[in-house]
């Protein structure tokens, strides 16, 4: 009674029910997923930096402690992606490695530096704001370890973008300084966090077969769009607006048209000449190397705890 794999699998993705770890996958789903996965947990690492770079500076202890916790948070969401990842036969040492040298990818926006406070509104805001217009939907993703991993990793980047929205609010009820200041980092942020959601799709090589295997749900495109559509009433009940002369209403798509984002831009960012790139990695290898005696110490005490067992 043997089906082919391939068609078990074929099966599997057609009538939406999940693709396992032990489950047989053809070598290219194995490696789109381990390739957005890697991606996306070098993300949620890397985007601890910007924000971290005001944890020291905070206003209050009650905005430092917000901060901290979002910033940990992030490095939670790294773990659980690598997980997911190693669940596909790869290696999070192999990954972290590859990441450092520049061999895999990592979100657009986090090349992008932080240069007020209001930046940590901002990027709770719009980039959380944009992470979880992509990811919920993930959450349905045809592979198992991965969609489970977006449910956690979900309601924590809600809370993280309620946390910019609130702080905004609170500068936005403050003096005519601390206004003016939340809208230059809007204006700084709008276009990049736009680029976040990858290429127009006639420029997206992965996108059709992504989606004909349940990886992805929805175009880039379609996910930008909605992004749109929810971030304009947002930002006009913050009082803000986006630095966008081509935003208005269309009637009859019932969506907001809106300007391009800088694809040059976005396309020199990936290719590692943003303005922070190479801090950004810098920064990573450091925190590596100087990580290598937590290692080996945990590795040395497994090893002497294994011999205990046996004992
Ligand atoms: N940046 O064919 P597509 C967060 C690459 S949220 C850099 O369209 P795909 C939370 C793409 O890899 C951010 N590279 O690719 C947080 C591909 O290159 P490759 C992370 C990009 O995969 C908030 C090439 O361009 N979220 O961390 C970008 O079908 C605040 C062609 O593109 C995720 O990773 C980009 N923006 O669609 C943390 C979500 N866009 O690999 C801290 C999961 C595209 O062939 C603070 N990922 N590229 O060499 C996805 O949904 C998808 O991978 C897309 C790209 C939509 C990002």
């Amino acid at each position: 009674h043997d089906v082919p794999l391939q068609e078990t699998f074929d099966a599997t993705i057609a009538a939406e029910q999940r693709i396992e770890p032990r489950d047989w996958m053809p070598d290219g789903y194995r490696k789109t997923l381990i390739r957005q996965i890697a991606q996306h947990a070098h993300s949620e690492i890397i985007g601890m930096q910007p924000e971290g770079n005001w944890l020291t500076r905070a206003p209050s202890l009650r905005r430092k402690a917000i901060l901290t916790a979002k910033v940990q948070d992030e490095a939670g969401h790294g773990m659980y992606l690598y997980s997911a990842a190693e669940t596909l036969g790869v290696d999070r040492e192999d990954l972290t490695t590859k990441l450092i040298e520049g061999r895999q990818k990592y979100s657009s926006i986090f090349n992008y530096p932080t240069l007020t406070y209001a930046d940590v509104g901002t990027i709770g805001w719009l980039v959380d704001g944009a992470a979880i217009c992509n990811q919920v939907p993930l959450c349905r993703s045809s592979f198992g370890p991965y969609a489970r991993a977006m449910i956690r990793v979900c309601k924590e980047e809600s809370f993280h973008q309620r946390q910019g929205y609130e702080l905004l609010t609170t500068m936005m009820r403050g003096t005519d300084e601390q206004r003016a200041m939340v809208q230059e980092s809007v204006n700084r942020w709008w276009w990049p966090a736009l680029m976040m959601f990858g290429p127009p799709d006639d420029q997206s090589p992965n996108t059709a077969q992504s989606m004909a295997w349940g990886v992805k749900r929805h175009t880039n495109d379609e996910l930008r769009q909605r992004f749109v559509d929810m971030s304009i009433p947002q930002a006009q009940a913050l009082g803000v607006t986006f630095p966008d002369p081509d935003l208005a209403w269309n009637a009859e798509r019932g969506s907001y048209d809106f300007g391009e984002p800088d694809w040059s831009e976005f396309m020199a960012i990936v290719k590692g000449n943003g303005p922070t790139n190479l801090a950004r990695i810098a920064r990573r290898r450091a925190a590596h190397e100087d990580g290598a005696w937590v290692r080996e110490a945990a590795t040395a005490f497994a090893a002497k705890q294994a011999g205990q067992t046996r004992s």
